[in-house]
C-alpha cells in the first residue's frame, strides 16, 4: 500500500487535519516527539505574535491504539486556538448573530507575493480571505506532525532526517534589522538525511525519481522559490572531473557533490536538500497594489505577520523530506507490519552488503 498524505485546514478555521494512509501496523509513535516538532516549528526567530496564541498539540482521532499504528488511516488534528477570535469570520456555516471578532470585513487589497490576487481571480472570490486562508503556511503544522510519523518509520531502518537554517547568526541579525524597518526577510535552509541505503527512488519513470519528488515536496512549501540537491546550481560551473563523486572500493565516496542522489536514486551518501525562501509578503510598510472593490490604486493589506519564518521552514522542509523518503522506502521494502518492512530492509542491505 502506498503511503499517502492528505491535509485540510484554513489558517484561522477550527483546525488543521491530516489523513495518513499506508503506514504499516505496529509503528510506535511518540506523542512527545510529535509535539516537540510542532513546538520547534513555532519557535523560530522572527515569528509573529500569532505564535503566542497557538501552542500546537497533536490530537489523534484514528489509526492509533496505545501509541502503535493499526495499519488503518491515521487521522491527525492540530486545533487553531486563534479560531476563538474568528468564530463569526471563519465559521464553516452561515454565522448567526451580529458580525464580531476578526474576518468580518471582506479583504480587497491583494498583497504582492501572496496568493491574494491570482487566488481570487482563479476561484471567483470577492473576499481575498477566501484565498489567503488556505494559502497561509499555518497548515504546515499538520504536515510536520505527518513528517514526525514518517521519521518514526524511517527510524526503524536507521534513517535520520534533520533540517537547519544556513547561516543562522547572519539571519538573526538580518531579522532584527528588518523588524526595525518594518520589513521581512527570507533565507536558506538545509535538510540532511543520514543512513539512507542506495536504491531508494528510480530512474525508471520521471515521477518516481527521488530527486524530483524531494524537489516537488520542498517547492510545495509556502514561500520556497528555489530547491537544490547537493551542490545544485554550483555544479553548472564545474568541470565533470570536479563535479562527480569518485567511487572507492567499498562503494562509498569521499565527496558528496551529488547530495546523495544520482539518476533519481539514493546512492548511499547523505542526502542534502537546500531550499531558498523568499521574504514573507505581508509587510507592515505595504507595497503598491489595487483595491479590487474600486479598481483604484491602493496599498496592500497590512496584517499581523512574521518578520521571517526561515527557522520554521527548516522544520517543515525536514518533515517534507522525511515524508518523501518514507514513501520511497515503503515502496522499496513494503510491508503491512513494521516487522515485515524492517525484515525486507535487512534482507536488502545484506544482499548488497551495505554497512
Ligand atoms: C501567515 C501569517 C501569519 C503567520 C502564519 C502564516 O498568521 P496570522 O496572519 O494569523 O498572524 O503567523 O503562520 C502561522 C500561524 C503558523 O502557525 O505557522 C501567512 O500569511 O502565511
Amino acid at each position: 500500500m502506498t503511503l499517502r498524505l492528505a491535509s485540510a485546514g484554513e489558517s484561522h478555521g477550527p483546525a488543521l487535519v491530516a489523513i495518513v494512509t499506508g503506514l504499516p501496523a505496529g509503528l510506535l509513535l511518540d506523542r512527545d516527539a510529535i509535539n516537540a516538532d510542532l513546538r520547534r516549528r513555532q519557535e523560530g526567530y522572527g515569528r509573529s505574535p500569532r505564535q503566542q496564541i497557538e501552542t500546537d498539540e497533536i490530537e489523534v482521532l484514528a489509526g492509533l491504539r496505545h501509541g502503535r499504528t493499526l495499519g488503518t488511516p491515521l487521522a491527525l488534528v492540530v486545533r487553531n486556538r486563534d479560531h476563538k477570535n474568528w468564530t463569526w469570520g471563519m465559521n464553516p456555516w452561515p454565522p448567526e448573530g451580529e458580525p464580531e471578532g476578526k474576518g468580518t470585513k471582506a479583504v480587497t487589497l491583494p498583497r504582492p507575493g501572496h496568493a491574494d490576487l491570482a487566488g481570487v481571480l482563479k476561484y471567483g472570490h470577492d473576499d481575498v480571505r477566501n484565498a489567503l486562508e488556505r494559502a497561509s503556511a499555518r497548515h504546515t503544522a499538520v504536515h510536520v506532525a505527518a513528517g514526525a510519523a514518517a521519521k518514526a518509520l524511517l527510524g526503524t531502518i536507521g534513517i535520520e532526517v534533520a533540517g537547519s537554517t544556513v547561516e543562522e547568526e547572519r539571519l538573526r541579525a538580518e531579522i532584527d534589522e528588518a523588524r526595525k524597518e518594518r520589513d521581512t526577510v527570507g533565507g536558506v535552509v538545509e535538510v540532511r538525511a543520514r543512513g539512507v541505503p542506495p536504491g531508494l527512488g528510480t530512474y525508471a519513470t520521471k515521477e518516481d525519481r527521488l530527486d524530483a519528488r524531494l524537489a516537488a515536496a520542498v517547492m510545495g512549501i509556502q514561500a520556497v522559490k528555489g530547491v537544490e540537491i547537493g551542490d545544485g546550481f554550483d555544479l553548472a560551473a564545474k568541470r565533470g572531473s570536479a563535479a562527480h563523486d569518485e567511487i572507492r572500493t567499498d562503494r562509498r565516496r569521499d565527496t558528496n557533490h551529488a547530495g546523495g542522489l544520482e539518476a533519481g536514486m539514493s546512492n548511499g551518501e547523505e542526502i542534502v536538500v537546500r531550499a531558498a525562501m523568499k521574504p514573507l509578503p505581508t509587510l507592515m510598510k505595504p507595497l503598491s497594489s489595487v483595491d479590487l472593490a474600486t479598481g483604484e490604486a491602493a496599498q496592500a493589506l497590512v496584517e499581523r505577520s512574521d518578520v521571517a519564518a526561515v527557522e520554521a521552514l527548516a522544520v517543515v522542509a525536514e518533515a517534507a523530506v522525511a515524508w518523501e523518503l518514507a514513501v520511497s522506502a515503503h515502496e522499496k521494502f513494503g510491508g503491512d507490519s513494521v516487522e515485515d518492512f524492517v525484515a525486507a530492509w535487512r534482507a536488502y542491505v545484506e544482499r548488497i552488503q551495505w554497512r
